[in-house]
């Protein structure tokens, strides 16, 4: 992958802009009580109903996935623990995320927006667990500056199945050591985190260790929005069920539609770290994002 050098957060931004987002952080993350309608949520968990049932299928060698759906088992076995490519895959979902998601995201960022990537971690009991982590790192290669996602859980989140934690402090902990930042994209700061192998992406402890984390269990038709600067974590599934959650990821409009390049350059590429940030299974040896 050779775009970085372009990418508008690859361009320094100046130490007022950077001082003046400190001490203004925008909001990185929003809770929506009651998101979706009863209705409206029953659509979308009878479609992506639809989606694992194929993904299943395709898994057990019954049959291709549709429409160059993803599949990620899990590693030796041939449980779903990721799915990717749903707006290209099902137009009836795409309908739903076209309706009713892109509003509420181009609500929180306040101009257009377009779908950069999506999924649904199927979160299975006894695994799923994701390191502290910025989306942005993964992201970076692309020409957003900044991204933002839906997660729309398809099962309650709990603390006991690993609901989202999410940083509350990280504006504060940059303002008492400037030196907790190792890079600047634009205004947005990147975290240390490990480079390559199993923790590519981990912010490391010596950073993490001093955020302050907010669970954020969620109900049915909730919905939650974050940025993909604000670091996150969540623990392991200790249910006996799955927590299925869709992750539906944009970038402003005027930073490129770049859906279709996005999940050419995965299909591709599909070893390169960039696409394997603290997360909980394996490819290749590397942690798959
Ligand atoms: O599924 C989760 O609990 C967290 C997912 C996440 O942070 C990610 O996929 O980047
Ligand atoms: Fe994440």
């Amino acid at each position: 992958m050779n775009v970085a050098a372009s990418t508008p957060s690859s361009r320094p931004a100046s130490e007022q802009a950077i001082a003046a987002m400190l001490d203004a952080p925008p909001p990185r993350y929003e809770k929506v009580e009651a998101a979706l309608s009863p209705e409206q949520f029953e659509r979308f968990a009878d479609l992506y109903a639809e989606i694992h049932r194929n993904a299943e299928d395709a898994v057990a060698g019954r049959r291709a996935a549709m429409h160059d759906l993803i599949v990620v088992p899990e590693r030796g076995s041939t449980m779903i623990c990721r799915t990717e490519y749903l707006h290209g895959s099902s137009p009836e979902l795409a309908k739903m995320i076209d309706g009713i998601i892109t509003p509420l995201i181009a609500r929180f960022v306040g101009e257009p927006v377009c779908l950069f990537k999506d999924k649904c971690n199927e979160k299975s009991p006894g695994g799923g667990a994701f390191d502290p982590h910025q989306d942005i790192e993964a992201y970076r290669h692309f020409s957003g500056s900044n991204y933002f996602t839906a997660m729309v859980p398809l099962d309650p989140c709990t603390l006991e199945n690993g609901c989202l934690q999410v940083a509350t402090n990280m504006e504060a902990v940059i303002r008492a050591d400037p030196s907790a930042v190792e890079q600047w994209l634009g205004i947005e700061p990147l975290l240390p985190a490990g480079k390559g192998g199993a923790n590519n992406g981990v912010i490391d402890e010596s950073v993490s260790s001093r955020l302050d984390w907010e669970a954020v269990p969620m109900a049915r038709g909730d919905i939650l929005i974050f940025d993909s600067v604000v670091p996150h974590y969540s623990e392991p599934n200790h249910s006996p069920h799955s927590r299925r959650a869709l992750f539906l990821t944009y970038n402003r409009r005027s930073e490129g539609d770049n859906y279709a390049y996005y999940y050419k350059r995965k299909r591709e590429d599909a070893g390169n770290p960039i696409f394997h940030v603290a997360t909980p299974t394996d490819f290749d040896g590397a942690k798959e994002g």
